[in-house]
């Protein structure tokens, strides 16, 4: 096999691509989103398949976690709908098995994520969506994203303790990012 044919089967970014990597690069600020499976998405096995739509999007995971969430964290987090008749049910609801907390990183992925997931009502969700495909009622949504980078830090800051996030770089990033 000649050289051009080797470097055509190592289908590797070229070198200058690679370098958009480097250190001072990545430093720019970033945005992060916590998603969250909540427990009824862990009972019905739609683990794998929430993750992998965020992997396949593009975005980078930071963070990850099965956890059984308490009262006061389940309170706090919700804590702008404490008003709302249904809050009590909601903290029953979150905290009633394991969840998956994640932290998703990557440009605009606070708002890409709320369109991934789809309309708070599952019925209203558009096909596609994870909430359109995968739910059929507001109490059982499956699934949580944080409604604006800001609630992003707030919420990763909340749900994860220091040192769960990984600091990484994927190797994808330069197929992914110009
Ligand atoms: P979001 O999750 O799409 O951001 P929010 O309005 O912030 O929607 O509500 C947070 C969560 O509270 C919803 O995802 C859902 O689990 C729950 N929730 C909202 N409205 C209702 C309701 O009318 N009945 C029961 N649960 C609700
Ligand atoms: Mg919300």
């Amino acid at each position: 096999m000649d050289a051009m044919a080797v470097l055509a089967r190592t289908s590797r970014p070229a070198p200058t691509l690679l370098a958009t990597t480097s250190p001072a690069v990545s430093r720019r600020p970033v945005e992060q989103s916590y998603i969250m499976i909540k427990p009824d998405g862990v009972q019905r096995g739609l683990v794998g398949e929430i993750i992998s739509r965020f992997e396949k999007k593009g975005f980078v995971l930071k963070g990850l976690k099965l956890f059984q969430c308490p009262k006061d964290l389940a309170q706090e987090h919700y804590k702008d709908l404490k008003e709302k008749p249904f809050f009590p049910g909601l903290i029953e609801y979150i905290t009633s098995g394991p969840v998956v907390c994640m932290a998703w990183e990557g440009d605009g992925v606070v708002a890409s994520a709320r369109k991934l997931i789809g309309a708070t009502n599952p019925l209203q969700a558009e096909p596609g969506t994870i909430r359109g495909d995968l739910a059929v009622q507001t109490g059982r949504n499956v699934v949580h994203g944080s409604d604006s980078p800001d609630n992003g830090k707030r919420e990763i800051a909340l749900w994860f303790k220091e040192g769960e996030l990984c600091e990484w770089e994927s190797v994808l990033t330069p197929w992914l990012v110009e």
